[in-house]
């Protein structure tokens, strides 16, 4: 339906299987059935970005990868791209996801259009290139300087809004606008899915993340070893990067039969479907989306109480919470939920309520609008 005023949208983010990246596509997908026009500029195509859609374009970068080069560089041809979709689009927002390197190619691509015809450039934060990129001196002051360059900054939690101020000392406003998930019907139906699986009766226990060390996916298998209610549950591993280097630690713990992996999952609705209790043992996380994912499908989890987490789940409520790094704990709360099945129904219910009243496209989309138009105005 054509919004009453519709707006011309640049988006770039990562488009490989990661938070950022998925958030970054349901908005522009969303915006555009609202009537704007959402043109994504990246190295590829947006993972989870869907084909033939109308008003949602797609403007890859072109990467030369000259001998001279000892690495090759992205920066210069995501600024050019994003300047030439500006000015051929004439876009009025360029929305940049993760800040590096993509605010700084948004604040050097609005230079390098005519005054008057450049767009506002808003940058949200995601994560870590607040928390560990923000601690490099090798990136923190350029990202400092792009922050302070962009029109509008917004972080996906009020635990990285605040981080993003105090690692920064960045005395800017930066808007919170919560992550939100927008499921789409799973292309294959549950029984389908457990036979993919090999599984029985067993509950499953769902984990997805990148596997990057501040998942502590250690942490995840030693959980998993120490759970007593050793063969009521499988442990499924929704891996976006490669699980091999944990292959080790899972013969050694003796969960060869309780680990199922699948790597690169692009329709993880089929796999949420079936998932009885989400796990993540995360030492940092701006907002952890996949609790979120799992919370739509009615699947509670037990989690760290890390960086925005508590502002997804309310513990006792849509979840369990735990000290960061205690494993006993997070066994104990992990068995709690295998054993009793009225708890996890009653979590599941209210985490499945709590995403739709407060992580909702309908309710987080019309918060990113408000801003482009206050900045377009
Ligand atoms: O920052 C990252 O490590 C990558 C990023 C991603 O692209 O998956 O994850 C971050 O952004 C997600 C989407 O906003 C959040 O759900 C994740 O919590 C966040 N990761 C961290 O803060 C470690």
């Amino acid at each position: 339906m054509p919004a009453r005023d519709p707006l011309r949208i640049g988006i770039t983010c990562y488009p490989s299987v990661g938070g950022s990246g998925t958030l970054a596509t349901a908005l522009g997908e969303d915006l555009a059935s609202r009537g704007h026009e959402v043109h994504f500029i990246s190295y590829e195509r947006p993972f989870r970005l869907a084909a033939g859609r109308p008003r949602l374009h797609f403007h890859p970068v072109q990467i030369n990868d000259y001998p001279l080069f000892r690495f090759p560089d992205y920066t210069l041809p995501l600024s050019v791209r994003m300047a030439e979709v500006s000015r051929d689009h004439r876009l009025d927002v360029l929305h940049v996801h993760y800040a590096v390197p993509h605010a700084t190619a948004a604040i050097l691509a609005r230079a390098m259009v005519e005054p008057g015809r450049q767009p506002r450039v808003v940058t949200t934060l995601h994560g870590t290139d607040t928390t560990l990129l923000g601690y490099d001196t090798g990136y923190a002051p350029a990202i400092r300087y792009a922050l302070g360059c962009s029109d509008a900054v917004t972080a996906v939690s009020d635990a990285l809004r605040r981080e993003t101020a105090r690692v920064f000392d960045f005395e800017g406003p930066i808007d919170v606008i919560h992550n939100f998930f927008a499921p789409r019907p799973p292309r294959r139906s549950a029984d389908d899915v457990r036979r993919e699986l090999g599984l029985g009766t067993e509950l499953v226990v769902v984990h997805s993340s990148n596997l990057r060390p501040g998942k502590r996916v250690d942490l995840l298998l030693e959980t998993v070893a120490r759970v007593r209610a050793r063969d009521a549950f499988k442990l499924l591993v929704l891996a976006g990067e490669p699980f091999a280097p944990f292959a080790e630690q899972v013969g050694r713990l003796g969960l060869t039969d309780r680990v199922l992996v699948r790597e690169k999952v692009d329709g993880i609705e089929d796999y949420l479907q079936i998932a009885d209790v989400g796990l993540y043992t995360s030492e940092a996380e701006s907002f952890c989306l996949s609790i979120l994912e799992a919370m739509w499908f009615g699947c509670p989890s037990v989690s760290t109480r890390v960086g925005g987490i508590p502002e997804v789940v309310e513990d006792n409520r849509s979840g369990l919470l735990v000290p960061s790094g205690d494993v006993a704990a997070l066994a104990e709360a992990l068995e709690t939920l295998i054993r009793d099945e009225a708890r996890r129904s009653a979590l599941g219910r209210e985490a499945r309520q709590r995403a739709r009243d407060c992580f909702s496209a309908d309710v987080i989309v019309p918060r990113y609008e408000t801003l482009y138009r206050r900045l377009c105005r």
